[in-house]
């Protein structure tokens, strides 16, 4: 990083003679010294977030070592069954949760911004956040295994063995941790969206734009509505554990099962989410190697669409040996089946982009042939634990890690190690060995299918999967031995790897610029690369355009497109319209602070003393995130422009604020909101989820919230909303007598509603350690009555603003996005009170 800086700053004093050039960069720049850690720029964060979601590679990797060593011959005592257990838990949680999902969103926040021309995503404070919980909850999460506290119940944490038999702060740390960090992937998603929707550049209308940002944007919505389910699991678990609320507790009602359902609602998706990021890098790779666009580009972005439905609709085939009832499971067989074709499709529009090309050779290459291959026998192993019969045999046996990793590691490794060839000299401006390139890649893939070829056998044999260990009688030894030297030559790769990435390369020249001569955007930044991103805005006509617009690069150097200055020393990128991107809005970005990393550290805190039951600390951490979160949104956003219209060149002149639908913090809210429902719609499936299993739901013989105050709570949260609108309206009409009494008013409603709510739980006497009933209504009213108190505190936020002239009837982002939330809102206070309160009505109890 040092190296790049240097750099950096030689290349900065080229461009000094130029004033708009050095405007930008003095606007851009990233901080020095200490300083540096609270930059917020994609670049810097993007690079910051791979490495150490690769860092936590490294450590999964290693606890894979003493997996394999203790598994290498029949009864091995290297490691006790306990810490094997916590070994295997954390080694699975931590490649899913802590490696393959956020570095493949690091990657996008360091890549997007430049394939499409934008300075920066729209809200690169929220990266920077993001980044920190990530770091703060990864550490925590691992740190817990030198305590010998880390979790025990394997990556999926089935209850009850998770709830009822497994004591201490392990599973805590998996359900808090690891939420906490889901939570900063989603972040990271809703960033992700609204950039490829509303940051590209003029002219990139939707098919134009780069095959990775469809696939992003593919990835990033699934993200949105895959993780809520685990969350809202989550949630559900925690509450057992630490209040005795009994969701999957079966002797009161409750069903283990309901987990299974959220996890792997969560956990199928999951899959393809780590999975389609990194095809998003072979998309990229293919093409420039072989010297042609993409075939089939609206082929394989259609099969990207499909492959993301199709995956939420597949997620039983991972509880076949359930007992559920055979047309379920016949129908859940043929859907994982289907999900062969859109892959295919996919595969094969790669395989004829590299016949029609004339293929270059290279490392990066060969690690993408390398992942196909691989990926394929993993997905073909996977049709075959997808035919139920099959799997009854195979599931829990070594066949499914050797499954699994095939899949993950054709779908990850492989294509991450070909994108980092790839785009090292994009990031670095220097290039990694090709010769050693060679070495690294014969290590790596033999190694491998050494280790992980000879499972698949060990398991039909049957050896069952998390066990410690396995008798000499089982004659499995010689296929473990073979495992486990295979992971050591595997391993040894992944060092070299590691070593020709970190080893200083000061002496090697700086690459010429677009070394492979690909043709899309990100290329055509300079060497080495300033934090502007890039000196003008293009306005684009082609998928390829250094392929095919004469004079680009000259152009976008000579800053003949858009925003080539920053006249007012500010940070600003553009926003277009989302279907054919016309430009619409100068959007201001914000800068560096640490505001961020205050923020994740007291967020952060609030689980982590959560963990450990220290609620003072954990409230107090809170209250501290909480008002730094104020401080963040209140100094850094809906700022009032010192003008209304800025010229952004080419005679060009476009608001500096906008609010409402066209506002990417207006979409920002929305994305949110539908991960939130989503997260909500979880909760309500338990309920009704319940009902499907018992005869006698909601029991008779135990008391509901009753029919008056649920419909009570509903009546004051549809007032409440309504007094919403009338708040933003009043806000328009410049009214403030209005706008300031509606706001208050619809405050009152949404606190009685929040009541009302606890008053039909405390009238009826519920107690929600009494059975699954009470404890499942009491969760959704918790969670619509911190709905109801969110909406309040926003609009106590917005009464602030005002008095303080930080909003206006022109200047009005807040309180639109205030209602925008509260639309969600009702929708949750309606459901609820529907629920609650008229379910048991219509059924009859
Ligand atoms: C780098 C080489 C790797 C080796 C040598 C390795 C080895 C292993 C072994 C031996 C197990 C089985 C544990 C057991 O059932 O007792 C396992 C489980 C698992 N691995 Fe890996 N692994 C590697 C990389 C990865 C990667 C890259 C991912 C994901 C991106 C991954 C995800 C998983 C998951 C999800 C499990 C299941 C954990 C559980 O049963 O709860 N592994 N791995
Ligand atoms: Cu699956």
């Amino acid at each position: 990083m040092n190296d790049r800086r240097e750099e950096q700053s030689t290349s900065d004093t080229q461009s000094s003679n130029d004033p708009a050039a050095r405007r930008l960069l003095q606007a851009w720049k990233t901080p020095t010294g200490w300083r540096y850690w609270s930059a917020v720029n994609n670049s810097e964060v993007g690079l910051w977030y791979t490495l150490t979601a690769f860092a936590f590679f490294l450590f999964g990797g290693l606890l894979a070592l003493v997996m394999r060593i203790q598994l290498a011959v029949p009864e091995n005592d290297f490691i006790s069954a306990d810490t094997y257990n916590q070994v295997f838990t954390l080694h699975g949680s931590v490649m899913m949760f802590l490696f393959a999902v956020p570095i493949l969103e690091a990657i996008s926040i360091m890549l997007l911004p430049e394939m499409m021309g934008a300075r920066d995503l729209p809200f690169p404070r929220l990266s920077a956040f993001g980044f920190w919980c990530f770091v703060i909850g990864g550490v925590f999460v691992c740190g817990s295994i030198f305590f010998d506290a880390a979790p025990r119940g394997g990556w999926f944490m089935y209850p009850p063995m998770t709830t009822q038999y497994q004591d201490g702060v392990g599973v805590d740390i998996w359900l808090l941790g690891l939420s906490f960090i889901e939570i900063a992937s989603i972040a990271a998603a809703v960033e992700l969206i609204v950039g490829v929707l509303k940051c590209r550049p003029p002219g990139m209308r939707l098919n134009l734009i780069p095959l990775y940002a469809w696939y992003i944007l593919v990835v990033a919505v699934m993200i949105l509505f895959a993780f809520p389910p685990l969350i809202a699991g989550d949630v559900l678990m925690e509450l057992e554990r630490a209040l005795d609320w009994p969701f999957f507790d079966a002797s009161r009602g409750g069903d283990p099962l309901l987990w299974q359902h959220l996890f792997w609602i969560f956990g199928h998706p999951e899959v393809y989410i780590v999975f389609l990021p990194s095809i998003a890098l072979i998309a990229m790779i293919v093409p420039t190697f072989s010297r042609t666009p993409m075939v089939g580009y609206s082929w394989v972005v259609l099969a990207a669409v499909g492959t993301g439905f199709l995956s939420f609709g597949l997620w039983v085939h991972h509880m076949f040996t359930t007992g559920l009832p055979g047309i379920t499971i016949g129908i859940f067989s043929a859907a994982s089946q289907a999900v062969a074709i859109p892959t295919g499709v996919q595969l094969f529009c790669f395989i004829a982009t590299l016949l029609v090309g004339r293929v270059v050779r290279s490392v990066s290459l060969l690690f993408v042939l390398a992942g196909l291959a691989t990926f394929i026998i993993g997905g073909l192993t996977g049709v075959m634990v997808a035919v139920a019969p099959f799997d009854y045999q195979a599931h829990d046996t070594y066949f499914v890690v050797g499954h699994l990793h095939y899949v993950l590691i054709g779908g990850t490794i492989f294509p991450i190690v070909a994108g980092f060839y790839y785009y090292y000299p994009f990031v670095t401006g220097k290039q990694l060995s090709e010769r050693l390139g060679y070495w690294i890649f014969g290590l790596m893939f033999i190694g491998f299918n050494v280790n992980f070829f000879p499972m698949h056998l060990a398991g039909l044999q049957g050896m069952a999967r998390r066990i410690y260990t396995y008798s000499p009688m089982l004659n499995v030894g010689w296929l473990n031995m073979i495992s486990t030297i295979g992971a050591f030559v595997l391993a040894s790769g992944i060092l070299v790897f590691l070593i020709d990435v970190l080893r200083p390369k000061g002496k090697q020249p700086l690459v010429k610029r677009n070394v492979w001569n690909a043709g899309t955007l990100e290329w055509s930044g300079q060497v080495p690369d300033r934090p502007w991103g890039i000196r003008s805005i293009p306005v684009i006509e082609s998928r390829y355009p250094l392929w095919d617009q004469d004079d680009f690069i000259a152009k976008v150097d000579a800053g003949q497109f858009y925003l080539p200055d920053a006249a007012e020393g500010l940070r600003e990128t553009l926003v277009t319209t989302t279907v054919d991107a016309r430009p619409i809005q100068c959007l201001r970005v914000p800068g560096p602070t640490f505001l961020t990393l205050w923020a994740a550290i007291f967020t952060g805190g609030v689980f982590i003393f959560g963990t450990f039951h220290w609620y003072v600390a954990a409230g107090l951490s809170g209250v501290l995130a909480f008002a730094t979160i104020i401080t963040w949104l209140w100094t850094g956003t809906s700022i009032i422009p010192e003008k209304d219209q800025k010229e952004i060149g080419l005679g060009v002149t476009l608001p500096i604020y906008v609010s409402g639908p066209n506002a990417v913090g207006w979409w920002a809210m929305f994305i949110t909101m539908m991960g939130d429902m989503t997260a909500f719609v979880s909760l309500i499936f338990g309920y009704y989820f319940y009902w499907t299993i018992h005869e006698d739901f909601p029991p008779k013989d135990i008391a509901g919230p009753g029919t008056f105050w649920p419909l009570a709570s509903l009546a004051a949260g549809v007032a409440a909303w309504g007094l919403t609108v009338v708040t933003k309206k009043r806000n328009s009409a410049n009214d403030a007598r209005g706008f300031y009494a509606a706001s208050i008013a619809s405050l009152v409603c949404a606190a009685v509603g929040i009541v009302a709510l606890w008053m039909g739980i405390w009238q009826h006497d519920m107690d929600p350690t009494e059975h699954v009933y009470p404890a499942i209504v009491c969760a959704i009213a918790l969670w619509t009555g911190l709905h109801l108190l969110v909406g309040s505190v926003m609009h106590l936020y917005c009464i602030a603003r005002r008095l303080a002239g930080r909003m206006t009837n022109r200047f009005d982002a807040d309180i639109v996005n205030v209602t925008l939330y509260w639309h969600f809102a009702v929708i949750t206070i309606a459901v609820t009170a529907l629920t609650l309160g008229l379910f048991p009505v219509a059924v009859g109890r």
